[in-house]
């Protein structure tokens, strides 16, 4: 039986492989670092931190001899009770290697924290100590996972049991559930992440008081975990909480009463919380409030709050999500696509240097497939945050298994093409493109209370992924997977070869089943799982995909159609625009065309979608086979869990396939070419 354990998830401190030559002299260099690792910094008071470390380190060698100097003492900017700052270079370390001796250097306690984790996982994942050496910079200084959790102990979007934060209309206090706080802690910490909001960018009546000191105690305690593993803590907050609360009967901020009352409730707060993190706002979108209701700008409400926590050093993440969600689906000229670039471009420049744009990888909403923001390349004088969905909202809700590596790869490794450089979108979003102070990337977080976190234990990958995506963006996925599967099952090859290609491969089979060529939204509304092609077709929230008797698809050219395709720069404006050179996998969301259009392919679109439908559901039935061939080398537990959700998939792909060949076949009246079943 491997080792391992489904909540521990990649934390399972294997034992060091002694399999291969190779592993065993890393295995003495390992030994000779941890007889006498050297740190160049500040021991931490709490001498737990470096108990633990050493006992998982003891674990992973079987070795107790391990000896731990600090040496050369600095001082920090930051600290064990205060974590102050955003700085990327205070948070690096590097580990220099000296003839026998290993030297680790750190400048903050963050520093620490980073380089005992970096330690670990790469011990425990059974690489060499050398891989280790030189230094280690985040790319963004901002890592951080949003939590979509309710008071109640729900979770918006949430397919992995219920928060771990909240419970019956409260935050979470006893000594069990904060322990099991801090092992998420630990967990995202190891993955590369320093940032989190607790609490749903829908901030309902009760979620509002979340800011009043009566809750200032449980906050602090939870506070006061995340520190220890280097992590600030964020809240999402009501725009309007002034006027929900009953205190102040307008939002408008320009209002000096208004700006006063925010700045006496960041006073408050900072005072008990003295590096919280600042407030994550979801302003005037799907019926949230916001500066709209009193005819101001985006940057008006953002600059407002920004200068409230500003004494504070606190940051106003301000998302872009700012669309029409009551749109009349005969109105063709209106695209929601169009919405963020619209509302927040012109203000470019005008947003208080302690507010970031938190913009969605895509200009829809999380989508298998969408092209990237054009608002990326937009935003020249303004910080941003690259927002993306860990949380499987429209890729399978955890019950499908979809990697979501390569995808988020494809997304930052994209090149915008701003500013005359390549400008790729993980360039922009850490804020080098255009010489920005601060930047960062966020996603929605996938987990809850079950047992093994993330309700599909292999989805766990995608929060490990994208947390190791935050820290180095120009890590490949198999680099990243392969450091997931040795980390959660052990060094064995069959187990890392097998899991890696089912992960390598299942967004794109997940995308051939589901809506073709880019057009989105053929699932059923509100939950947002399972076929359902016409669902979103009438609704009020601007997703369509127009298929008649002679094709299918949105044209936003600006030769024909809603000219969407101008927010790109060049040369995305003209490829897009250009049926000839636009991509294939996005045809459907930039044109719309005919059933029978060729693609570069070679195929028709109709072609294309019977078999991109029949061949996915295909090949999830081989994600089952490669899983089956697991059997017996993996311990019972974990190899059922995931058995039972690949099963499903299996059914639940097949309904994909045949709902929507069926539709595309009854609309179109064209045959399959291969004559399989098409149910008519
Ligand atoms: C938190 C989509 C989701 C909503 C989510 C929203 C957002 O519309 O379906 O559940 O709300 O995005 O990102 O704010």
């Amino acid at each position: 039986m491997i080792y391992g354990d489904e909540y521990k998830a990649w934390l399972c401190y294997p034992k060091f492989s002694l399999e291969t030559d190779e592993d065993k002299q890393n295995f003495e260099d390992w030994l000779r670092f941890i007889k006498n690792i050297k740190i160049k910094g500040k021991e931490p008071l709490n001498s737990n931190i470096m108990k633990s470390f050493k006992q998982r380190l003891s674990k992973i060698f079987s070795y107790n001899e391990i000896n731990i100097n600090f040496i050369d003492s600095k001082t920090y900017n930051d600290n064990e009770n205060n974590i102050k700052g955003w700085e990327v270079e205070e948070e690096a370390f590097s580990i220099e290697a000296y003839k026998d001796e290993y030297l680790i250097d750190i400048s903050s306690y963050k520093g620490l924290i980073n380089a005992l984790f970096k330690i670990l996982t790469t011990a425990a994942s059974s690489s060499s100590i050398k891989s280790l050496i030189g230094k280690h910079t985040p790319k963004n200084a901002i890592r951080m996972l949003n939590h979509w959790d309710n008071i109640d102990g729900n979770i918006e979007r949430g397919y992995a049991g219920k928060s771990i934060f909240f419970r019956n209309g409260e935050l979470i206090f006893k000594e069990n559930d904060l322990k099991r706080i801090e092992d998420y802690a630990k967990l995202i910490a190891s993955a590369g992440y320093n940032a989190i909001a607790i609490n749903n960018v829908n901030v309902h009546k009760k979620e509002t008081e979340l800011i009043l000191p009566k809750n200032f105690a449980r906050l602090s305690s939870i506070a006061n975990i995340f520190r220890k593993w280097g992590i600030h803590l964020f809240l999402s907050i009501n725009y309007a909480a002034q006027m929900e609360l009953g205190e102040i009967d307008t939002a408008d901020p320009l209002n000096e009463r208004v700006k006063q009352w925010w700045s006496d409730k960041a006073a408050d707060l900072w005072k008990k919380i003295p590096d919280f993190g600042g407030f994550l706002v979801k302003a005037d979108s799907e019926g949230r409030p916001g500066p709209f209701t009193y005819g101001r700008n985006q940057a008006d409400g953002a600059n407002m709050l920004a200068q409230a926590v500003e004494p504070h050093d606190g940051l106003i993440l301000w998302r872009c999500f700012v669309y029409n969600c009551q749109q009349d689906w005969r109105d063709r000229s209106t695209d929601r696509a169009k919405a963020a670039y619209d509302y927040f471009k012109p203000l470019d420049g005008q947003f208080k240097e302690n507010v970031l744009l938190q913009i969605k990888n895509g200009p829809m909403d999380f989508q298998v497939r969408e092209p990237v923001s054009p608002l990326f390349s937009a935003l020249k004088h303004t910080n941003v945050l690259f927002e993306a969905q860990i949380t499987q909202e429209y890729t399978g809700q955890q019950r499908h298994l979809c990697g979501l590596l390569p995808m988020w790869k494809e997304i930052l490794d994209f090149k915008t093409g701003a500013n005359k450089e390549e400008s790729p979108i993980k360039e922009i979003a850490c804020g080098k493109v255009f010489n920005r102070n601060i930047g960062g990337m966020t996603a929605v977080a996938n987990i809850g209370d079950d047992k093994n976190w993330t309700g599909h234990l292999l989805a766990q990958s995608n929060l490990f992924g994208y947390g190791q995506l935050c820290w180095n963006p120009n890590l490949s996925t198999e680099e990243i997977l392969s450091k997931w599967i040795k980390l959660t099952f052990g060094v064995n090859k069959k187990i890392e070869k097998t899991i890696l290609s089912m992960l390598e491969k299942s967004w794109e089979i997940y995308e051939s089943y589901t809506a073709p060529l880019g057009v989105g939204w053929m699932v059923k509304p509100d939950v947002h799982y399972g076929p359902d092609v016409d669902g979103y077709e009438y609704s009020r929230w601007g997703t369509y995909h127009f298929a008649d008797r002679n094709g299918i698809g949105v044209d936003r050219t600006v030769a024909t159609g809603t000219g969407y395709t101008s927010q790109y720069c060049n040369p995305w404006n003209s490829i897009y625009e250009n049926i000839e050179t636009c991509p294939d996998n996005l045809i459907l969301f930039f044109h719309h065309e005919k059933w029978s259009h060729l693609l570069k392919s070679g195929k028709t679109v109709i072609q294309h979608i019977y078999d991109s439908h029949f061949t996915g559901a295909q090949k999830a039935e081989e994600l089952l086979m490669k899983w089956e061939s697991l059997k017996n080398i993996l311990d019972e537990d974990r190899y059922n869990s995931v058995l039972k959700r690949l099963m499903h998939q299996v059914e639940h792909s097949k309904e994909w396939r045949d709902q929507i060949n069926t539709y595309c076949f009854r609309k179109s009246g064209i045959k399959d070419e291969q004559n399989r079943k098409i149910y008519d």
